[in-house]
């Protein structure tokens, strides 16, 4: 089994070294030029809960690949997507599993552009990483990934549940779902919370749960994910979804992370993926006349950051 990891930054190492221990062939795949320069030298470093752990891994820039991949597991950020695909479009055979695990909203059409509906697999995951430095992962906590075909009947079921199996496998915790829309919506409101109160207020989960003001802004902007998913024929669990927002809090399961938003932004100053998390629902909140005007104000506050910030 031949995996591509498309975008070998902090989750890709993560689910990248997971499934190569297991026994899977895992080619990372990334354009950042000091980052692949440290993995060729010293392999991926990774701070596994405190312990250094090093993974020689081939990793590749896109127009070095050669061959198809069996399966390829995007890991860009949302805004990367699209030009990753179109780079490795040369390493896509008719029968390679694509499988997307990015956060956010509204991933399906970009993928379509480059995959048969057949072979697209999507869904998220409750996994954390960070990168310390080029070639440098830092993985604590434990996590899970629910995902489901996109095509339609049995061999595009099969072709998903093969990818859980796998993932299991390799200790992902994988689970197919019936209902992956409803997942992705419980998991965009989850970041529509942490990753953009962790940006702006500049701290980790923990230092945010704590807060007096973290349960009234968890319930509107939880709310406000709810009345815009109605309109898109999901029917979120109010209280179940806050309390999976609340479970991010205690420090000494995954509180210490500093979620992606924040180590984009304040770590490195790149642009953030709001507009496929908040931004969203804003967007979708006008087109469905559903006020939103927490994720409306988070929204431009995390652009004015940018721009303060002049994030590329
Ligand atoms: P990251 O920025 O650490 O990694 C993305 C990598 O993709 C980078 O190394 C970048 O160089 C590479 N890349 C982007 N475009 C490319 C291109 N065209 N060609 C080659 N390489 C390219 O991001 P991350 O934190 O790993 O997040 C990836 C996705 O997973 C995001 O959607 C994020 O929201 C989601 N996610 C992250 C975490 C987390 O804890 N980090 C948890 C759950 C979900
Ligand atoms: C996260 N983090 O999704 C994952 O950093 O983008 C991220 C992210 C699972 C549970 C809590 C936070």
């Amino acid at each position: 089994m031949k995996i591509g990891i498309a975008g070998a930054g902090a989750l890709g190492s993560r689910f990248g070294y997971m499934l190569s221990e297991a026994g899977y062939d895992v080619t990372l795949i990334d354009m950042w030029d000091e980052h692949i320069a440290a993995i060729r030298e010293n392999g991926l470093i990774i701070d596994w809960e405190g312990e250094e752990r090093v993974a020689r891994l081939p990793i590749f820039y896109p127009h070095e690949l050669e061959g198809t991949f069996d399966l390829v597991c995007c890991f860009t950020k949302a805004m990367g997507l699209d030009a990753m695909l179109s780079a490795i479009e040369h390493t896509i055979s008719e029968n390679t599993s694509l499988l997307c695990l990015l956060n956010g909203i509204g991933h399906r059409d970009t993928i379509l552009k480059h995959v048969p509906v057949s072979n697209f697999i999507i869904g998220n995951t409750m996994w954390t990483a960070g990168l310390t430095g080029p070639g440098h992962a830092h993985l604590i906590g434990s996590g899970s990934v629910s995902l489901e075909n996109v095509g339609e009947g049995e061999a595009a079921k099969a072709r998903a549940i093969e990818v859980a199996r796998l993932l299991s496998d390799a200790g992902l915790n994988a689970q197919y779902s019936a209902d992956v829309k409803y997942t992705t919506y419980r998991k965009a409101a989850l970041n529509g919370v942490v990753n953009t109160m962790c940006t702006l207020l500049e701290c980790n989960m923990a230092s945010f749960g704590a807060t007096s003001s973290a349960e009234p802004i968890l319930q509107q902007i939880v709310n406000e994910f709810a009345d815009v998913a109605a309109h898109e024929g999901v029917e979120l669990d109010r209280d179940e979804v806050m309390a999976n927002v609340r479970t991010t809090f205690p420090a000494d399961t995954i509180g210490k992370h500093y979620p992606s938003m924040y180590q984009d932004l304040v770590r490195n100053n790149r642009r953030t993926e709001v507009d496929y998390i908040n931004g969203a629902i804003s967007r979708k909140g006008k087109q469905y006349g559903v006020p939103t005007p927490f994720c409306d104000l988070v929204t431009l506050l995390v652009h004015a950051k940018e721009e303060i910030r002049d994030a590329a």
